[in-house]
């Protein structure tokens, strides 16, 4: 393989921190230190190590690489411009403008080349954890021999910053425990951070650290070409440990007067001392954004060869398809993710009409999606046992439950111990790799520690599945820290999320399949601990009512007096008390809303189906704080929700002194519709 002279590429190194530099100068903000101190490590990884088709970024057998220090967009824009990728240096000079390619922190589908979104620290190190089990589960299921799929590396880049999040702590543990020998990290240990130097508040062994994580760790001089090539090569020879490298560079190499100070971070080095550093390293100081031909000449060449390992590799992927194919189907079906035409009715079979808790139903339903869908992997927070979600039947254990003389990667329960961070992070991580499709779960009062996570799926468009029970204050006994209040409105909030809080058995089937079949975003599970009673349909109810996300329970029709919406187990309380109101000559309409989401996106037509504009009141109910669904109740209406925290008690209690029993509501709801007609005949008198 073509390797640079020691000029030539100590000439490609300062092409790398020179266009990083000069673009940040040209937005006037943005982080030049990291590239110009990661200038060499980066470029020998990039182009000694990693495999990879610029033409194809999304070629499934490619190496991942993460850049989990995203503030260093610029070294990665610069290397998927110099190899080629679809990337042309007008769109560097964009640098950070609206609609470019470059955005400040790098963005998964958004520019190619780009493996995930990273600017949170700590998220990047997770989320390679997590391509880094995909690759494993794929070796194990397809990967017969070396020419088949998941024999590929996940390579990174990570900071100081990542390794004082606590994030990278649980998801190196993991890493460690699983033995994932398929990543490898390159610390950029430049002990420098925005305030200072680390020693300010990072002064933890990082290698022993990482040692007792039972990672295999070596320490490099990060200007020392052959040591950092040894290191990544003694990485892949270590195929039952993951790697961290630790790689001692200097923030802002080559600035006389910012080099090695936290002035390097992040923001620009000024027309002066780019002037110097230019000088210092004896690059031209013109013209901005310099590309030399004999840099770009080698990087033509580059690319020819990375064309033909290409061909090779394809080459061998046919031979493995041929010795294979069964393997071959089952990863190509896996990639395609097909699902059966008749998946709605296989998943809700049998469940009409049958009163149990949400998280009991969810478990069957996900069952039944496993047998339709082998590449559906996934696991819990340690919850399994509360169906947060539930072990898939018959799949085996990844790791060593897996038990001796398994493969640790051949099941499909994943254990992510208690690591609600990290595991948000992994699901997130399988889903970018393309070749699963995962979920996880734990109580929903711990979806706090997957928002991070949550929100970058949203922004991605990833599929991750999360599913949440222990979905109100209704589990009772555990009391206030363990009860959900303002979770699902704050759920909700985050663009580009579906949050199902399905009602019953139906619900949350038909919501499984339809999370099933939607691909371009997360979707949430909020399931009921307690059981719940199974809802009395209408004739006229078809699976699409749910995917519309709300439809009517019943419908006095023209003699409707008030609206009464509801999520999963208010809306049985719901239909309680539209009983009494009924007797109280209150005819109410009763509204399901599993998805709210779904619901906004309808027609105005159908919206007004249920919600009139005629000034019907609308009663919002929800055991939580149901300021998201405020939006339906308009000035005429009530939210019925609850604005405190809960409070340790039997579930009945807690029904009652929070107002959610039927006669409560249904003397609220009077008592409202009353208070409106007085106001309204009082307006009239006046
Ligand atoms: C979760 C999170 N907190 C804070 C920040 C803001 N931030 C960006 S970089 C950085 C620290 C920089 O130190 P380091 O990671 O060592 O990067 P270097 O300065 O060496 O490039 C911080 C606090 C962030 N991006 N993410
Ligand atoms: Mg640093």
């Amino acid at each position: 393989m073509t390797e640079p002279s020691a000029a030539l590429r100590e000439r490609i190194e300062n092409t790398v921190r020179f266009l990083a530099v000069d673009a940040v100068e040209r937005a006037g903000s943005g982080h030049p230190g990291a590239p110009m101190g990661l200038a060499r490590p980066a470029f020998e990884l990039w182009d000694q190590h990693l495999r990879f088709d610029p033409r194809d970024p999304a070629w499934p057998l490619r190496d991942r690489f993460v850049l989990s220090n995203g503030h260093a967009s610029m070294l990665l824009y610069s290397l998927l411009h110099l190899f080629g990728y679809d990337l042309p240096l007008e769109e560097i000079a964009r640098f950070r403008q609206l609609g470019s390619r470059t955005p400040g922190h790098p963005e998964h589908g958004h520019t190619a080349g780009v493996e995930v979104t990273t600017g949170p620290l700590g998220q990047g190190f997770a989320h390679g954890v997590g391509m880094a089990v995909a690759g494993r589960l794929a070796r194990a299921r397809f990967g017969s021999s070396g020419d088949g799929p998941g024999h590929h590396m996940v390579y990174g880049i990570v900071s100081d910053g990542d390794l004082m999040e606590g994030i990278s702590a649980e998801a190196g543990s993991l890493a460690g425990h699983l033995g994932l020998g398929n990543l490898v990290y390159l610390y950029d240990d430049n002990r420098i951070t925005i305030d200072g130097p680390t020693s300010m508040s990072f002064s933890e062994d990082v290698p022993r650290r990482f040692e007792a994580q039972r990672w295999h760790v070596q320490q490099v001089d990060g200007m020392d070409v052959l040591a950092i090539r040894r290191a990544l090569e003694a990485a892949r020879v270590d195929t039952e440990r993951p790697s961290l490298i630790v790689t001692r560079t200097t923030i802002g190499y080559g600035s006389p007067h910012r080099a090695g100070t936290s002035k390097a971070h992040g923001e620009k080095l000024g027309a002066e001392e780019v002037r110097l550093t230019k000088q210092a390293l004896g690059w031209p100081l013109e013209p901005e954004l310099f590309v030399p031909d004999d840099v770009r000449a080698y990087f033509a060449k580059r690319r020819e060869e990375l064309a033909a390992r290409r061909a090779e590799a394809d080459a061998r992927l046919e031979r493995w398809r041929t010795a294979a194919p069964e393997q071959a189907r089952a990863w190509d079906a896996a990639r395609a993710q097909v699902l059966p035409d008749d998946l709605e009715a296989r998943l809700a079979a049998g469940l009409e009409g049958k009163a149990e808790a949400t998280r009991k139903h969810g478990a069957v339903a996900q069952g039944r999606l496993a047998e339709a869908a082998p590449w559906l992997v996934g696991g819990s927070a340690d919850l399994a046992g509360s169906a947060a979600p539930a072990l898939l039947k018959g799949r085996g254990d990844v790791g060593p439950a897996a038990g001796a003389g398994a493969d640790p990667f051949a099941g499909s329960n994943l254990h992510f111990g208690i690591r609600e961070h990290a595991m948000a992070a992994i699901t997130n991580g399988i889903a970018l790799d393309g070749t699963f499709r995962p979920y996880c779960g734990t109580f929903l009062i711990f979806s706090d520690y997957c928002r991070p996570s949550i929100r970058l799926a949203a922004l991605m468009g990833l599929p991750s599945i999360f599913v949440f029970t222990h979905d109100s204050i209704f589990l009772g006994e555990d009391g206030p820290t363990h009860q959900p209040i303002e979770h699902l409105d704050a759920l909700r909030a985050i663009p580009n999320v579906h949050v199902f809080r399905p009602a019953d058995g139906v619900e949350t089937a038909l919501a499984w399949a339809w999370v099933a079949r939607h691909r371009t975003g997360p979707a949430i599970f909020a399931l009921s601990r307690q059981t719940l009673p199974a809802l009395e349909r209408r004739a006229g109810f078809e699976p699409a009512d749910v995917a519309r996300g709300a439809y009517a329970l019943r419908d006095p029709g023209a003699a409707t007096r008030v609206v009464l919406v509801a999520t999963g187990s208010e809306v049985g309380l719901a239909c309680d008390a539209a009983e009494k109101l009924h007797g109280e000559g209150f005819p109410a309409r009763v509204v399901s809303m599993p998805c709210v989401e779904l619901f906004l996106a309808q027609p105005p037509e159908l919206r007004r189906r249920l919600f009139p504009d005629d000034g019907t009141p609308v009663v919002a109910v929800e055991a939580g704080r149901g300021e998201s669904l405020r939006r339906f109740v308009g000035p005429r209406g009530l939210v019925y929700g609850i604005d405190r925290f809960g409070a340790s008690a039997p579930l009945a209690d807690l029904a009652r002194f929070f107002g959610f029993t039927p006669d409560q509501l249904a003397a609220r709801v009077v008592e409202h519709l009353r208070g409106l007609e007085g106001a309204e005949a009082g307006q009239g008198a006046a």
